[in-house]
């Protein structure tokens, strides 16, 4: 997946006495930095390599600061020395951007993991970079308020993270992307300078709105220490309904109707295939089909929020929306979540793709947005491919690569035109194989004017492929900003911005 890997630049060899003023730098207190300059195998095993194993690095040191003047002086080293830096958060990104292509210097954020204050009243929580998402979570709804942000993968990243991809995830429906809600950030700089951003205002009209360009930044413009980020009230509760669709038009007219219907109330509006589903019940342990003998093509996940007082008014008002889309012959069958415990096993059943497909071997993915209601054809295409693909090398000589043992899925976040495109071997990554899938995935979307990333980022994967999703004018210009921030080039290299020689 995306291409050969770009040759190294001109950057610095680590040395010992690099090392050397790392560890001075991180040793706070006595003993700590033992565990703040990592160089030990296991470590630097784990920081080089990526969530889906595609993308491996070979840094020889992991640095774990505390404090966001550790991390200035970190960064203002390594550019005095022009050696090359990768921020890494939870190190569950999708697209190879969190871990070094050659040897980077990884900065882990996993120990900046406080969440600094939680303000009510106003709705804004202001938190270390580094802290999970789950950890966030837990501290926001013990003052009854929530992230408006929510993610497969939530147990593992961070909040940094998050600002640095503008994660979408499974509430951007509701929420809005995370451009609306952060409110500000506080970025360690290429120089070493800390830009502090850090404004808990709704409102903040002075001129260019520079935290903007940091979120979804991918780390190649500053490291982000904190972040201050708008935090709704929690809903009292919440009803997860599971449906079964005819056809890929009978989900999206479903989901018409839930906003129609539903309105505000609407959460998430999530789908998946039947080959999704049958992935997840035959790799996740306790997952099963909640509608078996329905044996649908499609389903769709619905989250809506409510009153704790008006429960059985709002699971009426759900059931009626399932009788409703029967007879208009939109669903097969549905269930609403019974409780808090069955509505998360029918939330797994989404969730737990990702995983899933992890268990079943290499995957091909892509993230692309499109128009809603043309966004399974891509998914019927890319079938149609590797279907050709087998017979021809059914008919062909042996020891072709087996094309009939690769499965294509299709989900994602129907309600943002959001679509998840996945290719699963068995058999591993294969160039024939890749020759298929690419460039068409990337062509066909161009061609729909959709975008070649809606939500994992760029990283290490897309480079090349950013100039079908942007004019030449608007790269040269984040080639530009990318020069202003980073006049060396020490944040994250390789990642996001196109070689030069590609425009
Ligand atoms: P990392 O993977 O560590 O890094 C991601 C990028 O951000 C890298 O370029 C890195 O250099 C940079 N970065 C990290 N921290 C900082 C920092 N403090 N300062 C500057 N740069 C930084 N993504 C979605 O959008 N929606 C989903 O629904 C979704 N679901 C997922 C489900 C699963 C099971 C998995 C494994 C992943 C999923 N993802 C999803 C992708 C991933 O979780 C998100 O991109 C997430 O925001 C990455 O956060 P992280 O802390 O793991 O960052
Ligand atoms: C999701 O929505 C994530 O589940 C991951 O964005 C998608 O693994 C994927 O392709
Ligand atoms: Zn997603």
């Amino acid at each position: 997946m995306g291409g050969d890997l770009p040759p190294r630049g001109s950057f610095a060899t680590l040395t010992d006495a690099d090392v050397a003023r790392f560890r001075s730098i991180l040793e706070s207190t006595p003993g700590d930095v033992a565990r703040a300059v990592l160089t030990d195998e296991k470590s630097l095993a784990d920081a080089n390599e990526d969530w889906t194993r595609a993308y491996r690095g070979r840094s020889r040191v992991l640095l774990l600061p505390r404090t966001t003047s550790q991390v200035a002086a970190i960064v203002r080293h390594c550019n005095d020395r022009n050696l090359a830096v990768v921020p890494q958060g939870g190190n569950t990104g999708l697209v190879g951007g969190g871990v070094p292509v050659h040897d980077e210097v990884v900065l882990g954020m996993k120990r900046m993991r406080s969440v600094v204050s939680i303000d009510p009243s106003a709705g804004v929580v202001v938190a270390e970079a580094g802290v999970v998402l789950d950890d966030l979570e837990t501290a926001l709804n013990r003052e009854g308020m929530t992230v408006p942000l929510d993610l497969g993968a939530k147990g593992k990243c961070q909040i940094g993270g998050n600002v640095s991809t503008n994660a979408g995830g499974l509430r951007l429906l509701r929420h809005g992307s995370l451009h609306g809600s952060v409110l500000g950030v506080e970025v360690v700089l290429a120089s070493g300078e800390v830009l502090n951003l850090l404004k808990t205002l709704r409102k903040d009209n002075t001129g260019y709105d520079l935290k903007q360009l940091f979120i979804g930044a991918e780390g190649t413009l500053g490291v982000v220490t904190k972040v201050a980020l708008l935090a709704p009230r929690k809903p009292r509760r919440v009803d997860v309904t599971f449906a079964a669709a005819p056809s890929f038009s009978a989900a999206v007219e479903t989901l018409v109707a839930a906003k129609t219907e539903l309105s505000e109330s609407l959460q998430a509006f999530e789908f998946l295939d039947r080959a999704s589903l049958e992935l997840v019940c035959a790799q996740m342990k306790g997952a099963r089909d909640p509608l078996p003998g329905s044996e649908a093509p499609f389903y769709v996940v619905m989250e809506t929020s409510g009153s704790a007082e008006r429960a059985a008014e709002e699971r009426a008002r759900l059931d009626r929306f399932l009788a409703d889309a029967k007879t208009r012959g939109r669903v097969v069958d549905g269930v609403v979540g019974a409780d808090a415990k069955h509505a998360a096993a029918l939330w797994n059943l989404r969730e737990r793709i990702s995983l899933a497909l992890k268990h079943a071997g290499a995957v091909y993915k892509y993230d692309l947005s499109l128009p809603t209601a043309r966004m399974y054809e891509l998914v019927e295409v890319m079938r149609e491919r590797v279907a050709s693909a087998a017979a021809a090398a059914a008919a062909g000589a042996a020891g072709a690569f087996d094309f009939s043992r690769v499965s294509v899925l299709g989900y994602g976040h129907l309600g943002d035109g959001n679509l998840h495109l996945n290719i699963s071997s068995p058999d591993g990554y294969d160039a024939r194989l890749e020759r298929i899938i690419e460039p068409h995935v990337y062509e066909w979307t161009a061609s729909v004017d959709g975008s070649v990333s809606a939500e994992h980022g760029v990283g290490a994967m897309k480079p090349n492929e950013v100039s079908r999703s942007k004019p030449a004018a608007a790269i040269e210009l984040m080639r530009a900003i990318k020069d202003v921030f980073d006049p060396k080039g020490i944040l994250n290299p390789y990642k996001v911005l196109p070689p030069r020689a590609r425009l």
